[in-house]
């Protein structure tokens, strides 16, 4: 087949600030990549961030989402403009920012069913909505909700065996709950419930597109086992909201053609399947073409760590998800808020501002620091639920401040890492011959920091030179669902160059941070019990 008739694939990722598109080719390698920034591109919509936060409650955070709307017919603009040659397009897969809620009014179906392609998306959807502004990720106004959805199932150790997660503020069935308690009248106007991923399909379909085990998995009211709604939760989220949600479907199920839409206005070709839309964190664990055995290590401004699980695992902190890409597994995803902010904070007293600085202190102290061991902690931690300094000597002993600035930098990088290794190995992993640490986000380009990652978990470290995992995992999602039934996964992506070794650990790693690790333990179990006995 000519270049001009080889198939192609497109990903969408609508993250909180902006949609943006990759287009790859049948070697997946990225042909073209575009995005619609939310608060510039689009400013009638008036976002910060591209989120609104309410005033008179801080708590409460939303995003219009006819602005998400006006992006795709924008963003496909953009795309066409680059010269993308819409009809080459194979397959459609995206994903967006996790548990954000869509109300969809009554009627919005046929809406969808019929779009005229000589009239804008937002002009024909401007009253598919029975609430304009979705509640997203960054809203934490549920804590009642919370409380109700843990006491259903007696208490927060069930749900989350149950759901993956103890309750979440930001989870979609508490964010539900909320609405039908507060606004029964946005709740009994609405036709179905779509997460931020699902909406997105639902564009592209041309109907309510279904809610993907995966992102689901981020809803506190899926049965991660069954793959099933859990009617205990439904009940107390919302009356006939199993009627509102529709059915789940595996994050690779190809949901059918595109809506004709697309195809008048863009040239896409009629028969370009559209792919389930998946959550940005499943999404990412695609893109970064992540194996069992494997530990993500996602270091931006919060840090987070992605596994791959066989089976599901109930741990009270932390996050299990179904699996994108394998329908009898897991992932399991922690989330830790104090990552760059805090090491910019120590970077700025400890090294005036400067990371060649920070590097060269921390390169000036040897592995185990020693014996100091330090958590620092701006806003309060998700785990260990600690906050603020915490400073101990190699006795145990807890002191204020250390007497080198050396001292205090790398007191924070292992003491950042040796948390990860803990709370990984609570979720099951094993360091093993073959475990690979796969390092992304902002802080993966410093080695110096890298290194002490590959010491502490005692594995090599892994690099990308790409930065958008959870974009490239939505255009391979295209790719494999199309093909998965002759080839898997692995062999699909087989194509894409693997990640680069960035370092090894030191052959007395394991000796020094092992020890280390039991003390981080019982450092933290201390600190946590002053907590609870004050
Ligand atoms: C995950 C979460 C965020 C959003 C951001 O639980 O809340 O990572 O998915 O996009």
């Amino acid at each position: 087949m000519g270049e001009y008739s080889s198939p192609t694939y497109l990903g969408l990722d609508l993250s909180t600030q902006q949609l943006k598109a990759v287009v790859v080719d049948d070697n997946l390698e990225v042909l073209v990549e575009a995005n619609v920034q939310f608060d510039n591109d689009l400013p009638e919509f008036r976002t910060y961030g591209g989120v609104i936060i309410r005033k008179d409650a801080p708590s409460v955070v939303q995003a219009p989402c006819l602005m998400w709307v006006k992006a795709l017919d924008m963003l496909l603009d953009k795309l066409r403009v680059s010269g993308v040659d819409f009809a080459r397009v194979r397959g459609i897969s995206g994903c967006a920012q996790q548990h954000g809620t869509v109300y969809w009014s009554k009627g919005s179906r046929e809406l969808l069913k019929n779009l005229k392609p000589d009239r804008f998306l937002h002009e024909q959807l401007c009253n598919a909505f029975a609430t304009n502004n979705s509640p997203i990720w960054m809203d934490s106004s549920t804590s009642q909700e919370c409380e109700i959805l843990e006491q259903t199932v007696g208490g927060p150790d069930k749900l989350a065996e149950i759901t993956g997660s103890k309750a979440y503020e930001r989870f979609s069935g508490a964010q539900i709950a909320k609405i039908w308690r507060t606004r029964p009248d946005i709740y009994a106007n609405t036709e179905r419930i779509s997460l931020v991923s699902s909406f997105v399909a639902s564009l592209l379909v041309g109907d309510y597109a279904p809610i993907d085990y995966s992102d689901g998995s981020g809803m506190n009211i899926l049965d991660i086992r069954t793959k099933k709604w859990n009617d205990q939760l439904l009940q107390v989220c919302g009356i006939n909201l199993q009627d509102k949600l529709g059915e789940t479907v595996s994050s690779y199920t190809n949901l059918g053609p595109i809506s004709n839409y697309f195809v008048e206005r863009f040239g896409f070709a009629e028969d370009c399947g559209i792919i389930a839309f998946t959550g940005d964190n499943p999404a990412s664990l695609i893109g970064m073409r992540l194996k069992k055995g494997d530990l993500a290590c996602s270091l931006g401004t919060s840090d987070t760590l992605f596994l791959w699980l066989d089976a599901p695992k109930t741990l009270t902190e932390g996050h299990v998800l179904c699996n994108p890409i394998d329908g009898d597994a897991y992932m399991a995803m922690l989330c830790f808020k104090n990552g760059s902010f805090t090491r910019e904070r120590i970077r700025d007293t400890a090294a005036g501002g400067s990371w060649q600085i920070f590097n060269e202190l921390l390169d000036s102290t040897p592995r185990g620091n020693f014996g100091n061991i330090a958590l620092y902690f701006d806003a309060p931690e998700i785990i260990p639920a600690l906050v603020g300094d915490h400073r101990f000597n190699k006795a145990d002993e807890r002191i204020s401040r250390y007497s080198s600035k050396e001292v205090e930098v790398r007191a924070l990088i292992e003491g950042q890492f040796l948390a990860k290794r803990a709370y990984a190995e609570d979720f099951g992993f094993v360091v093993g011959s073959n475990t690979r640490i796969i390092a992304t986000g902002g802080t993966s380009s410093n080695k110096t920091v890298l290194q002490v990652l590959s010491d502490v978990f005692n594995a090599p470290v892994y690099t990308f030179e790409m930065t958008n995992s959870a974009l490239l995992g939505a255009a391979y999602q295209a790719k494999h669902a199309l093909h998965r039934e002759n080839n898997n996964f692995e062999e699909i992506t087989s194509i894409i160059p693997e990640p680069k070794l960035a370092c090894k650990p030191f052959s007395d790693a394991e000796s020094i941070y092992r020890p280390m690790l039991a003390r981080y333990r019982k450092i933290v179990a201390q600190l946590l019990k002053q907590n609870d006995d004050s």
